[in-house]
């Protein structure tokens, strides 16, 4: 398995609709182990296809355990409402206020191809919403008002200073510093 560059907010990438996945192939199941791998060594709960720089429709989480390969994910129910902070591995130490919902079903496809459906709620779908919403090039800070947008967009501007490019790139072995992802709790 191999650790992926993460692209980073400003890499056009981010903000391209992905491509339906019909091909279950061998390469395919090759890049979700090494999204799995390299979201662990991110430190993150989630990880989408676009974030590693590929046009798939897919994305992957582990939500204290609860592992999904989600291909050509789409949500089929979303009822409630909770804001939270967020983060994302995309710009990392950005944060935001995002109103989301508390309840979502998710039907997709695992590597073999095989359609499942999962009913989430909580954090797990939120990291469902905050993934699938990267499938579609649309990221947390679009939810942000002007101005919060506008002060975000102005830290990420400073802090991006210490990438080179518009890649990340991720040390073999001990997960990424997290002191500075947040812990997501529903406010
Ligand atoms: O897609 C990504 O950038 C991964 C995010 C997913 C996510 C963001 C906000 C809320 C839920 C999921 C990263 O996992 S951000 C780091 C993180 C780590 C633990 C808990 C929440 C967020
Ligand atoms: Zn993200």
């Amino acid at each position: 398995m191999s650790l992926l560059p993460i692209h980073l907010l400003g890499d056009p990438i981010l903000r391209e609709e992905t491509v339906p996945v019909t091909e279950f192939t061998d390469e395919l199941r090759t890049l979700v182990d090494d999204m799995f791998e390299t979201m662990y060594a991110a430190s993150g709960i989630g990880l989408a296809a676009p974030q590693v720089g590929r046009r798939e429709r897919l994305a992957v989480v582990d939500v204290e355990g609860a592992k999904y390969a989600l291909i050509n994910p789409e949500i089929t129910l979303a009822e409630g409402k909770a804001k939270a902070e967020e983060a994302c591995l995309s710009f990392p130490d950005v944060y935001g206020t995002v109103e989301r919902a508390t309840r979502v079903i998710v039907k997709a496809q695992d590597v073999e191809g095989t359609p499942y459906e999962v009913d989430a709620t909580d954090l797990l779908a939120r990291c469902f919403q905050h993934e699938i919403d990267h499938l579609h090039g649309k990221l947390f800070i679009d939810y942000l008002s002007y101005l919060k947008r506008r002060a975000a967009l102005a830290e990420w501007e400073e802090l991006r200073k210490q990438y080179h490019g518009t890649v990340r790139y991720l040390k073999p072995g001990a997960p990424a510093d997290d002191d500075a992802e947040p812990s997501v709790s529903e406010a």
